[in-house]
């Protein structure tokens, strides 16, 4: 049995309209504490792709701004984060060796800022092989510092061997490049998470023939589930929850507390589901996947978990055509933000949209409790409206 769909999200906003992708990093949306909606993506200008950002204030969308310039080199997946109202990018560029050395680029400003005036370099390898590339940086606040991760070709250019890699911008700038995965084969498309100083790394690796779900928590790798791609990860409420795509089809999840719990099918229903992505809310976890419907509709649908991680309730964006790639960010009040690529136009006009939930993700289980107090507040009314009154309800003498 399907559960009720019950958290439901305001219309779908258009971000980018015109050849426009991103997301496969999950971390291509943020929301600040004032509650400014932050996107970033790559848009295809003249045939080549280059890097946007845009912003959603309390007044609505401000102009998308173009954030890479090199209109003879592609530049691609940005990933996005805030802290202390600057914007930061980083994303994989083509500008220095095209597909035989794509290297990570990062910029930033000021959240009101109009120029991005702080590129920098980020990756400097160059084995003089082809193919000597990393590849969709994934970016994220920890503390008080930034932590981008990536894979990256640069111990086997000859690219059979991808490892996940990882480094931190404190203070005093970006700190050296320091290797997370010790694979024989490649390690693919990695997210993590982390609580106080501890971070868990995950990744698609296919040194067991096929990929699987590796982890790492910064010394030695191990299985977490598969076979499955394209995890996420996140931590909240005393746990690590990683999320993946299944080789059979289905979205999974496992989790730690202070020992790994089997994965197990999130929510099984006969449909392909494919891309998911995790983030903790103030009353559990929000998970969001892309599920296919048909042969050319495919919908963002979703479930709300409670802290151990029990299903609570489900949501699904309903929109013709294919949708793919959502990516969320919870706020502090619970309100469900998602960004996802539209392909209803054709695979090669993907759009951007953006919604957000009309209810904090506590939905279900919150009225409740409020209409007891609504049916409480409305008893006690009648108890003191007791006497006489004329109809307007003002009492007579
Ligand atoms: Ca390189
Ligand atoms: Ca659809």
């Amino acid at each position: 049995m399907l559960p009720i769909v019950s958290l439901a999200f305001g219309p779908a906003e258009l971000v980018c309209d015109t050849t426009c992708e991103n997301g496969l990093n999950h971390t291509a949306l943020f929301v600040d504490g004032e509650g400014r909606v932050h996107v970033a993506y790559h848009r295809k200008l003249g045939g080549v792709w280059q890097v946007f950002y845009r912003m959603r204030d309390s007044y609505g969308w401000l102009p998308p701004e173009r954030v890479v310039f090199t209109d003879t080199a592609d530049a691609k997946y940005p990933s996005l984060a805030i802290l202390r109202d600057s914007v930061f990018l980083v994303w994989h560029d083509y500008r220095v060796g095209g597909i035989s050395n794509v290297e990570l680029f990062f910029n930033a400003k000021p959240i009101y800022g109009d120029t991005w005036a702080n590129e920098e370099r980020l990756t400097y390898t160059s084995s003089g092989s082809p193919g000597d590339n990393s590849y969709v940086p994934s970016l994220k606040v920890v503390g008080e510092s930034l932590r981008v991760v990536w894979y990256d070709y640069r111990d086997d250019p000859m690219a059979y061997d991808a490892e996940v890699y990882t480094k931190v911008r404190g203070p005093s700038g970006w700190g050296g490049d320091v290797r997370v995965s010790n694979s024989p084969e490649n390690a693919w498309y990695p997210s993590f998470a982390s609580s106080g100083d501890s971070v868990l790394y995950v990744w698609a690796d296919n040194r067991d023939g096929g990929y699987h779900i590796y982890g790492n928590f910064g010394s030695g790798d191990f299985p977490i589930g598969g076979p499955g791609y394209y995890p996420d990860a996140t931590y909240g409420h005393g746990r690590y929850v990683v999320v993946w795509q299944g080789g059979d089809g289905n979205v999974y999840i496992a989790f730690r507390d202070t020992v790994w719990h089997p994965p197990r099918p999130l929510l099984p229903r006969g449909n392909p589901q494919k891309s998911p992505t995790v983030s903790t809310s103030p009353y559990g976890f929000v998970v969001a996947w892309r599920e296919d419907y048909g042969p050319y509709d495919s919908d963002i649908v979703g479930v709300l978990l409670r802290p151990d991680l029990s299903l609570r309730d489900t949501f699904r964006v309903s929109q013709p055509g294919t949708q793919d790639r959502p990516n969320l960010f919870v706020g502090p009040e619970g309100y469900v933000h998602m960004t996802y690529v539209d392909y209803s136009y054709g695979s090669s006009y993907p759009r951007i949209f953006y919604v957000r939930s009309l209810s904090p993700a506590d939905l279900s289980e919150r009225p409740k409790a409020k209409d007891k107090e609504i049916r409480n507040r409305i008893r006690g009314r009648r108890v003191i409206l007791r006497g006489r009154y004329d109809p307007a309800g003002r009492r007579l003498p």
